[in-house]
């Protein structure tokens, strides 16, 4: 498991933004548990468990889930996070929470969860200087690119929308939605500190390769960046 102990440090949270899947039972073919295993091989730095949509497991079979999926992060020294349960996140020890503008209060999670890694969703910059306030250690941006695997999602925004918010906030961005390896060095170059990911890795025949090509398309591209 990840120790914090104070917030968590800004270089360490952007290296752990790196490489991040996200995913439910409803995104995977097999076991969930088994994707999170090859896709960790592959370079995967950090996954959110996000149960969600009509056919969602509830507990207990929703948490005994949630805790395989753990297992597997913590074996491989990576962090958990849960997606809008705090409940569950707390119950379970995760290293943190993500949530949406539609979701608990940021501010309240933060009460809640303590020194937790909190991630917020965001969408423009007001709710990303809110979100800051709030104590988010990391900013979701998207969709970027038009996503089949969130049923409410909003427009596509491109990634002028990351490049906007690394103008006016100093806080980790990760962008999510429709992104590929081919799309990776734009979200990179557009000031992203990692891409997020749940169909580009779930969907995959070979899930190891697919995580593996990911990281090699983002680490050359931030290469680029300093060159
Ligand atoms: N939030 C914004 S887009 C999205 C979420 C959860 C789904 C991303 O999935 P994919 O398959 O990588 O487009
Ligand atoms: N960003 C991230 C990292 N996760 C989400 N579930 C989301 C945006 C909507
Ligand atoms: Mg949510």
């Amino acid at each position: 498991m990840i120790s914090i102990d104070s917030r968590i440090e800004d270089t360490r949270m952007r290296s752990y933004l790196r490489l991040y899947l996200v995913l439910g039972s409803g995104n995977c073919e097999g076991d969930p548990a088994a994707v999170v295993e090859d896709a960790v091989r592959g370079g995967v730095t950090i996954v959110q468990f996000r149960e969600k949509g009509a056919n969602a497991l509830k507990t207990p079979a929703k948490k005994e889930l949630a805790m395989r999926i753990q297992s597997v992060c913590r074996r491989h020294g990576i962090p958990f996070l849960v997606n809008d349960d705090v409940e569950l996140a707390l119950a379970l020890n995760a290293d943190g929470v993500h949530v949406g503008q539609n979701d608990e209060q940021a501010a309240q999670v933060r009460d809640r969860i303590g020194n937790k890694i909190l991630g917020v969703s965001v969408h423009s910059a007001a709710e990303a200087l809110l979100a800051e306030e709030q104590g988010a250690d990391y900013l979701g941006v998207g969709p970027i690119y038009s996503t089949a695997s969130k049923e409410d999602a909003l427009e596509p925004q491109g990634t002028a929308i990351i490049q906007r918010l690394t103008e006016i906030t100093s806080l980790p961005i990760v962008g999510i939605g429709g992104i590929t390896a081919e799309r990776a060095p734009h979200v990179i170059r557009a000031g992203a500190d990692g891409i997020a990911v749940i169909s580009a890795i779930t969907h995959a025949e070979d899930r190891y390769q697919a995580a593996k090509m990911l990281v090699s398309r983002i680490t050359d591209s931030i290469t680029w960046n300093f060159a």
